[in-house]
């Protein structure tokens, strides 16, 4: 099957709620496969539902950078989210260097709760429960943005977020004009 694109800024749909995911079908299962796919294919360490068209609760994330090589080795290491929630936010904040795959080659630092206590179920529909700290924290929160219609450039100021989407956009019309010159 041909690998799910991504939805873009300033696509209306990124900004739907999405709702939960009711029971583990084979339906789900696919899609899940399909998100990984497209994952890996762009590359990046997450991907919710929402960017690729599907306004469910549900994310897949893998925090090892790139994927294996040709013979099957690398350490890739998939992890499901499905239904997440966030317990208690730590008043401590950490700060990370944050892209998004809808948000495509733009980049900016976002300030976040570093540790966070998540609810969640994996594809075995097992229920899981853990703090988590580091990139996971930070992912997750940025996975779960996406949940809820809200992209990292929302937690930014609003010059430092025009910016962003006028380097965005600068790119794009450069990038056009470069095809259409070849
Ligand atoms: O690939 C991604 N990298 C990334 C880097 C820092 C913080 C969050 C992320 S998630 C992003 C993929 C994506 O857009 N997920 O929604
Ligand atoms: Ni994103």
């Amino acid at each position: 099957m041909a690998i799910l694109p991504i939805l873009e800024v300033p696509d209306p749909r990124l900004r739907r709620i999405s709702a939960p995911v009711e029971a583990m079908t084979d339906e789900i299962r696919t899609l899940i496969a399909d998100m990984f796919e497209a994952m890996y294919a762009a590359p990046g360490i997450g991907l919710a539902a929402a960017q690729v068209d599907v306004p469910l609760r549900l994310l897949v994330m893998d925090l090892v950078d790139g994927p294996p090589d040709a013979s099957g080795k690398g350490t890739r290491n998939p992890r499901v989210f499905i239904n997440p929630e966030i317990l208690d936010p730590s008043e401590e904040r950490s700060v990370y260097n944050e892209g998004c795959l809808s948000v495509p080659d733009q980049y900016a630092e976002v300030e976040r709760p570093a540790v966070i206590r998540a609810r969640w179920r994996d594809q075995d529909w097992v229920e899981h429960e853990q703090l988590l700290d580091g990139l996971l924290a930070t992912c997750l929160q940025h996975e779960m943005d996406h949940l809820n219609g809200v992209l990292f450039i929302d937690h930014l100021s609003r010059l430092k977020r025009d910016m962003l989407l006028k380097k965005l956009a600068k790119a794009r019309a450069d990038s056009g004009r470069k095809a259409r010159a070849a």
